[in-house]
C-alpha cells in the first residue's frame, strides 16, 4: 500500500513575529514523535533565482517591482517538484513563507491588486493549514531593530499586515491565526495542536491546488 502522505504547513505573519523560531521547534517536535518532517523557507536564497532575490532584499541590486514580484513566485515554483516528492513520501513540510507572503509585500507597493499579484501562484500545491502569527507593531518593536534589508520598516510592515488581513478573509483556504504575543513555548503548543490535525487530515485527502 502507498504510504500516506505528509501535510504543507504554512507559517505566515510579519517581520519578528516568531515564524522561524516556530518551524524550527515544530519540525523538531514532529520528528521527536516519529512523524517525518523537513522545514523550507521562501524566498530559498540557494538557487540561482533565489539569489538574485537576495541581491534585491539586500539592497545590492534594484529590480522592477512587478519582475521581483514574479521572480519570488519563480522561487517557488521551481522548488515544488521538490515538495511534491517529498510530501508524497510522507514528510510534512514546515514552510517560513509562502504565496500570502508574496501578494502581501508585493500589494502594499502602490499600484498593485491582490488579484494580479495572485496569479502568477495559482496551481501551487495549496498548504493543509497556514498558520499567521499575529503580533501588533509595538510588541514586534520590543524583538529587536528592523535590520537593513528592503521592505524592514514600520510604515511597509502595517500596510503588509493589512494585506495578509484580506488575504485571510478567503475561507477556501485553512487559516488559523495564533496569538503570537505568548510565551515561546506557548505559541508552540497551538501551533503543534493545530499541525497535528492538519497531518491526520492530509493522510485522508489529496493534496489541493491553491487559488483555483
Ligand atoms: P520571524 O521569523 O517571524 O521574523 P523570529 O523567529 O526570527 O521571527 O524571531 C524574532 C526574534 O524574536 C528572535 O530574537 C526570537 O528569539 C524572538 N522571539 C520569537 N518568538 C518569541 C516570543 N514568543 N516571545 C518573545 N520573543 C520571541
Ligand atoms: P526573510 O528571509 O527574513 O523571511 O525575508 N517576500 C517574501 C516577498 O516580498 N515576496 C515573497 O514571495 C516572499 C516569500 C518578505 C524575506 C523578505 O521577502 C519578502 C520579507
Amino acid at each position: 500500500m502507498a504510504c500516506k502522505r505528509g501535510a504543507l504547513i504554512v507559517l505566515e505573519g510579519v517581520d519578528k513575529a516568531g515564524k522561524t523560531t516556530q518551524c524550527k521547534k515544530l519540525v523538531k517536535a514532529l520528528e521527536l514523535s516519529g512523524r517525518p518532517a523537513e522545514m523550507m523557507r521562501f524566498p530559498d536564497r540557494s538557487t540561482t533565482i533565489g539569489q538574485l532575490i537576495s541581491a534585491y532584499l539586500e539592497k545590492k541590486s534594484d529590480l522592477e517591482d512587478h519582475t521581483v514580484h514574479l521572480l519570488f513566485s519563480a522561487n517557488r515554483w521551481e522548488l515544488v517538484p521538490l515538495m511534491k516528492k517529498k510530501l508524497e513520501q510522507g514528510t510534512t513540510l514546515v514552510v517560513d513563507r509562502y504565496a500570502f507572503s508574496g501578494v502581501a509585500f508585493t500589494s502594499a507597493k502602490p499600484g498593485f491588486c491582490l488579484d494580479w499579484c495572485k496569479s502568477p501562484d495559482v496551481g501551487l500545491p495549496k498548504p493543509d493549514l497556514v498558520m499567521f502569527l499575529q503580533l501588533n507593531p509595538s510588541e514586534a518593536a520590543q524583538r529587536g531593530q528592523f535590520g537593513e534589508e528592503r521592505y524592514e520598516n514600520s510604515v511597509f510592515q502595517n500596510r503588509v499586515q493589512q494585506r495578509f488581513e484580506e488575504l485571510m478573509k478567503d475561507t477556501s483556504v485553512n487559516w488559523k491565526v495564533i496569538d503570537a504575543s505568548q510565551s515561546i513555548d506557548n505559541v508552540h503548543t497551538s501551533i503543534q495542536d493545530h499541525s497535528l490535525n492538519a497531518i491526520n487530515a492530509a493522510q485522508e485527502t489529496q493534496l489541493g491546488t491553491l487559488w483555483k
